[in-house]
């Protein structure tokens, strides 16, 4: 057979690059050739990173499950698979939960979403009507460990958690990077493929990259500027910028000074928060704080941008929102080159009400609030092992897991993994038997990657640019393969009656059909009829057809100011200073009262990104496991040589909650009193089936962060700056 091209997107990070893909089909099997960056893509321009090839890894990886799994335990206590059909499986499945619903309520059943939750078109569209149909408030998902503060922040300024402010790095002069690395992890919450180049981009029209970073990163090293900060202190840094806008005279509105609220008791809020005040805490000189506040606030086009680690730290709901608030009141806030709103052509904010997702319930052990229908994921441990206290209340019995290995990924993972242990039922919706779906009583493998159709209802809606793009599947899934769609439909279907029957029941409805109405429906739905205003989108009448046509995707243009139209606050204004943030401050004014050095032979613990690695799941992927080992806790000279550590050697990292041993890198990239190690790693627990990453194990992370430490704020767990201890080891 001949070789054909194929154009789709990558769906492995939030970069959305476009693929280039050569293949044959010959005596139906299906080889992929190649796989390259689609240089015709209006977006990424040619654009991929070593994981793009890794596609066709997963579509040809032995481990990847085909068939449902049902775990069998033989009399000595051996577990083994039984491959079982769809019917069986979603059968027992839905009766084995409705058995636990009907006999302890909808609560005892739990439901974890992880990250490839929001690079599946098929799970994204179709696991929120499974859960609504389970009846649970036991909700979780990886957001709980990454991303909750910027919710929080946008839904406190801007009136709804999703309306999030994206950095338009490719119009700014200034671009400020706190706690990210978009050079190993592609970017967040800026969708922006190629970062490197618009990076670089920066620079040659005479801008400045600024970073801020308890390790200097892959990012730092290609900045202009570089500057350690002590992990979780964050927070001073930014109330010491706002102090020095207001102190200063800087405070630009703009704009948007008719719409914003609070600006005065923000002012006094902050007032005790000088340069001076924070400079021993975060490790920072007065100098520079206060000359980064200066230059944001006088380049005509500057953005503050903070990623994960301000995000998962203990004062994360707080980092989120200085930042948004700096970028306003320097007149950045929804200016070209600052932050802008996107206007993806779904917009999946289109009708959206007056937001009410918060404390409506809370945590049954820890009492913590509930955020956008989820518990923080650092309780789902407690709420399986601790018994009922009160009446009615109930822990959880069983588990729904989709697309997450919460294991390696939650604070205090090893706690998890023993909780799991216990449940009376584990269902996991995924395609690999890892740490985490080792426990599952049925594993629903669905069909991934290059046999599914694909459109990024999330990314495009947090990208730097207005574009949007819908791949077809490159393969046809194996006859008796299921769509992770039909999955969730299936079971959504049985779960609401009682006398389902496959004969007779609805057929699960195709995502694409959702995805025409929203792009028929959406911003650039309508043709244009030439009398439309000149401001706000074009309209090319955009819908599943017009995609089907333009598979490198359609450009839309950059992002464009909005405000105050976008806001969905009730009164259509921001205020600046809202109550849930001016308590929290109580809990930053104590910290800051506190002795700012660590006890003596403690050391603070943070996580880092490697461009091949993502995440937790794809070490079974050869070529980007191969080569030196990545699981190392990487550690400053100074402490190294304290420590008698050199680089190679053993050490034993031990915290609060566990310990674990791995090689030493020393390297002056790292702030001294500082250790770094990857997360996702961890993968020697018996029972995995994943017979490359087994060759390299390393160590969980997360068997040593700490369920304890949460943002009090937001919920979201406190994953940086984890004091342990650092030994050699023999
Ligand atoms: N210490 C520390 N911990 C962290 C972080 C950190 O920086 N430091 N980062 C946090 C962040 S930001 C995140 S997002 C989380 C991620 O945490 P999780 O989402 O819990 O973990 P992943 O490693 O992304 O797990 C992905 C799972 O999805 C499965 N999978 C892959 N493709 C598909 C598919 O198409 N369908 C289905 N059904 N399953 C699929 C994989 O087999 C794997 O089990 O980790 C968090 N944990
Ligand atoms: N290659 C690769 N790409 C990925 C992923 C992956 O696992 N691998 N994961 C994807 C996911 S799920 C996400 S959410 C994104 C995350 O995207 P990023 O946020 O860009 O990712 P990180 O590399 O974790 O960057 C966090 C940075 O914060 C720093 N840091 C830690 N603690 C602190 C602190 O207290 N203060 C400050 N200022 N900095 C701190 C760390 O040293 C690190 O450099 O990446 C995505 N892309
Ligand atoms: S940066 Fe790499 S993993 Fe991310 S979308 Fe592009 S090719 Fe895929
Ligand atoms: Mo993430």
């Amino acid at each position: 057979m001949a070789i054909q091209t194929h154009y789709r997107a990558c769906n492995l990070c939030e970069a959305i690059c476009g693929l280039e893909i050569t293949y044959r089909t010959d005596a139906g099997r299906n080889e992929v050739i190649s796989i390259a960056g689609d240089k015709n893509d209006p977006f990424s321009r040619g654009h991929v990173c070593p994981k793009a090839v890794a596609l066709k890894d997963i579509y040809e990886d032995p481990n990847r499950l085909k068939h449902p799994l049902k775990r069998i335990v033989a009399p000595d206590g051996t577990i083994d698979w039984q491959p079982i059909g769809w019917e069986q499986a979603l059968a027992e499945v839905a009766d084995r939960l409705k058995e636990i619903r009907a006999a302890h309520g909808p609560n005892a059943i739990g439901f974890y979403a992880g990250n490839p939750s929001v690079h599946n078109s098929g799970t994204f569209l179709s696991a929120p009507g499974f859960v609504k149909a389970l009846g649970t408030r036991a909700v979780f998902s990886a957001s709980s460990v990454d991303q909750f503060p910027h919710h929080f922040a946008a839904w406190q300024l801007f009136g709804h958690p999703l309306l999030l402010p994206i950095p338009d790095i490719d119009h700014t002069d200034y671009w400020l990077i706190i706690g990210g690395n978009p050079i190993a992890s592609n970017g967040s919450i800026m969708t922006a493929p190629d970062v490197a180049n618009r990076l670089r981009a920066i620079q040659q029209r005479g801008g400045r990259v600024v970073v801020i970073d308890p390790r200097r990163t892959e990012t730092a090293h290609r900045a202009s500027e570089h500057h350690f900060i002590r992990p979780g202190t964050d927070v001073f840094l930014l109330l010491a910028m706002v102090q020095t806008l207001f102190a200063d005279q800087l405070v630009r509105l703009g704009r948007l000074a008719g719409v914003i609220d609070g600006l005065e008791t923000l002012q006094t809020a902050v007032a005790g928060f000088t340069p001076e005040a924070v400079a021993s805490q975060t490790g920072l000189d007065p100098v520079v704080i206060r000359r980064l506040a200066h230059e944001l606030a006088q380049t005509g086009r500057a953005v503050c941008y903070g990623r994960v680690g301000v995000s998962v730290q203990a004062f994360g709901g707080l980092c989120l929102w200085l930042i948004n608030v700096i970028n306003l009141l320097t007149g950045h806030l929804d200016e070209p080159g600052g932050m802008l709103f996107t206007s993806p052509a779904i917009d999946i904010l289109g009708r959206a009400q007056p937001y009410t997702k918060y404390d409506r319930f809370r945590s049954r052990v820890s009492g913590r609030p509930e955020f956008m229908g989820e518990l923080p994921v650092a309780c789902l441990a407690e709420e399986i092992l601790t018994e009922p206290e009160r009446d009615g209340d109930t822990r959880i019995r069983a588990m729904v897991t989709s697309c997450g290995n919460p294991v390696l990924s939650t604070p205090n993972g090893g706690q998890l993994d023993r909780a799991f242990a216990q449940l009376d039922l584990m269902v996991s919706v995924d395609i690999f038997i890892n740490e985490t779906t080792r426990h599952a009583h049925y594993i629903l493998p669905p069909a991934t990657g290059l046999e599914t159709a694909h459109y990024d209802l999330t990314f495009h809606g947090l990208a730097i640019r207005n574009t949007t793009r819908y791949s077809e599947p490159l393969f046809d899934k194996a006859p008796d393969a299921r769509y992770d769609w039909a999955i969730f439909e299936e079971l959504r279907l049985r779960l609401e009656t009682d006398e389902y029957d496959p004969a007779t029941a609805p057929a699960p409805t195709d995502p694409a059909h959702k995805i025409d109405l929203g792009l028929r429906y959406g911003p650039y739905g309508q043709p244009a009829t030439g009398d439309e205003p000149t401001t706000g989108p074009a309209r090319p009448g955009l819908s599943l057809q017009t995609l089907l046509a333009h598979p490198h995707g359609i450009d839309l243009g950059p992002l464009r100011p909005q405000l105050p139209m976008r806001l969905l606050t009730a009164n259509k204004r921001i205020d600046v200073a809202t109550a849930p943030f001016l308590a929290d401050l109580d809990r930053a004014r104590t910290v800051l009262r506190q002795t700012s050095q660590s006890e003596t032979g403690t050391f603070q613990l943070i996580s880092r990104r490697h461009l091949r690695d993502n995440n937790s799941w794809m070490h079974n992927v050869h070529r980007l496991v191969k080569g030196p080992n990545r699981c190392t806790l990487e550690l400053n000279p100074q402490d190294a040589e304290s420590l008698g550590i050199t680089t190679g050697d053993r050490v034993r990292v031990r915290s609060r909650v566990g310990v674990v041993e791995l090689p030493a890198a020393v390297t002056a990239d790292m702030m001294p009193g500082v250790v770094s190690m990857p997360h996702g790693y961890g993968h020697h627990r018996a029972g995995v089936r994943l017979a490359v990453a087994q060759q390299h194990a390393g160590v969980s992370i997360n068997d040593l962060t700490d369920e304890t430490e949460v943002d009090e704020l937001t919920g979201n767990a406190a994953l940086s700056g984890v004091a342990v201890t650092v030994e050699r080891v023999g």
